[in-house]
């Protein structure tokens, strides 16, 4: 079958107006995955990428309209909820033949929600979507019944119906690696501050995290990972096929298993690919030692990035972090004595926080000192612990298009605020941390003696004039 797989663009709030000029342009991965896939059995599946390729909605009719497509799967994280149900509406208008699936983040924790609501949806998959995709063609090539499907919501004769969950892929070396010539790698390029050299590409090394933290959408998903020969592999690919000078490692916890870490440097430095790339990951300050740091840096890591979400042992315990600050201190001290640069996420106005604690937060990142932080609003997304339990207190908008938790200024609608909170002082509270943490002198010299060559002055340019942009700052009052 023929299949076209669509990124929606990121065309609301935030990404509209600041988003375009620094925010990222991340390789779809998602559908990058779904599509080899297919395309490894007998299919034939396309992916069209409306952000980074800039493909207007009238682009994409006449695409859809002269592809003679048999499917549109269309990725829908929350805040894309609009743009993926206005491209599945059009997809019905041009040929009411044509089924429409969605995927994601957002229909896999709302499934019957997001079918039940909107009737140019004809499936929506449920996790992981690779296997289920494949067994969805069968389906519809008349080779076995929607209802055998496992992990899919599907509307039959009015009613919507939700199959048997289907089981996590153990073992991800069985899925192959994702093909990048489906799109235009030229275009993608990370957020200004989250690379130093480019092409810095994304890739992926292992799916889950058996964490709880309240407010996440990957929660309690298990970890599976792909064995080191396999991570190598991909990597020798985005250096010798698209010249990558940096990758960036977006797994949840990338350290979880501290064995496989040491295993996997030793082989990046093995295949002489630290002297090629660096790169960067995400963890948990609580999965870090100065053992592994120090082999990390060897390996040609140059950033880790920690949540850590609070300032308070009150607040992270509230989220169920399950770690301390004492913990989050010393990792981002080990990074800085072993040269590894660290990225901060904190969230402001959780629940049951008051402006004090949030002061407590911003005072806290400076503590830890990181190269970046980003304060995020927190928000209670669909499907996590904090929205079911703010769902109850009846506060949450069901307008997704608002859910947008950007680390820059917020400035659109809120879909949620804490009880006792107002949206306009967190909104300030914002913009006050975010230029108390980086106009403070001892920032602002670190910046400067890091400039040493041209692209890096341009990205900080471009985030000095965004910080600026930002309102006034004024703070806590
Ligand atoms: C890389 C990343 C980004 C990148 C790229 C996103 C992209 N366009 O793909 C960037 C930086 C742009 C980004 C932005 C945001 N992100 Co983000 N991001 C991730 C991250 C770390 C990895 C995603 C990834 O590539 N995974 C690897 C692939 C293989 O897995 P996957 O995405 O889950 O895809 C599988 C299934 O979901 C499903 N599937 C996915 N899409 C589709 C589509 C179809 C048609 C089908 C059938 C199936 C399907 O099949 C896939 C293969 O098995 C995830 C965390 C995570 N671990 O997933 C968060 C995550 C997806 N992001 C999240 C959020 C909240 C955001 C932001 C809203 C944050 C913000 N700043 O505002 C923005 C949203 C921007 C926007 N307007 O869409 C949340 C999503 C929550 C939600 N309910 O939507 C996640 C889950 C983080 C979290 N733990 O809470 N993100
Ligand atoms: S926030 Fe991080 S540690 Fe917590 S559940 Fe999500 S991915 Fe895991």
């Amino acid at each position: 079958m023929k299949i076209l797989f669509v990124m929606p663009s990121m065309d609301n709030g935030y990404w509209k107006k600041l988003g375009k000029k620094v925010g990222p342009k991340s390789e779809p991965l998602s559908l990058l995955y779904i599509a080899t896939y297919l395309n490894q059995n007998n299919h034939k599946a396309e992916v069209a990428d409306c952000e980074a390729e800039g493909i207007s909605l009238t682009e994409l009719e006449n695409k859809i309209r002269n592809g003679k497509y048999d499917c549109v799967g269309v990725a829908m994280l929350t805040p894309l909820y609009t743009q993926a149900i206005n491209i599945c509406k059009l997809t019905k208008q041009i040929n009411s033949k044509i089924k429409t699936i969605v995927g994601g983040s957002h229909p896999t924790l709302r499934p019957l929600g997001t079918v039940e609501d909107e009737e140019s949806i004809d499936v929506a998959a449920v996790g992981e979507a690779e296997l289920t995709f494949l067994d969805l063609l069968d389906a519809f090539e008349g080779k076995k019944e929607l209802k055998d499907v496992e992990g899919i919501v599907f509307r039959e004769k009015g009613k919507v119906i939700q199959t048997k969950a289907r089981e996590k892929l153990q073992n991800l070396d069985k899925l192959p690696i994702p093909d990048r010539s489906l799109i235009k790698m030229e275009l993608y390029r990370p957020s200004v501050s989250y690379y130093r050299r480019l092409p810095a590409y994304t890739m992926i090394t292992t799916r889950g995290c058996p964490y709880r933290c309240t407010f996440c959408a990957t929660a309690k998903t298990g970890y599976r990972m792909n064995s080191v020969p396999r991570v190598i592999e991909e990597m020798k690919m985005l250096v010798e096929k698209y010249g990558a000078k940096e990758i960036l490692i977006r797994d949840d916890t990338f350290t979880l298993n501290r064995q496989r870490t040491i295993d996997l440097c030793d082989a990046i430095i093995k295949e002489g690919l630290n002297k090629k790339i660096s790169w960067d990951a995400i963890s948990r300050a609580n999965l870090v030692d100065e053992e592994l740091l120090t082999k990390m840096k060897e390996a040609g890591c140059w950033g880790m990035h920690f949540g850590v979400e609070g300032g308070t042992q009150k607040l992270i315990d509230s989220i169920k972090k399950d770690t301390t600050l004492e913990a989050i201190e010393k990792a981002f001290r080990l990074c800085r004595k072993i040269g590894i640069n660290t990225r901060a996420y904190m969230m402001l106005g959780m629940p049951g926080s008051t402006k004090e604690d949030d002061i407590k937060t911003i005072e806290f990142a400076k503590k830890i000192d990181p190269d970046w932080a980003q304060f995020t609003i927190c928000t209670p997304y669909p499907g996590t612990q904090m929205y079911d339990e703010q769902v109850k207190i009846g506060n949450v908008s069901n307008d997704w298009d608002t859910f947008q938790t950007w680390g820059g200024f917020s400035e659109t609608d809120l879909p949620w605020v804490a009880d006792g909170r107002s949206s306009d002082e967190i909104k300030e509270l914002q913009r006050y941390a975010l230029k108390s943490f980086y106009f403070r002198p001892k920032v602002i010299v670190r910046k400067m003696t890091n400039i040493d060559n041209l692209p890096i002055l341009k990205k900080y340019v471009l985030g000095a004039m965004a910080l600026a942009a930002g309102g006034s700052g004024r703070g806590p009052e």
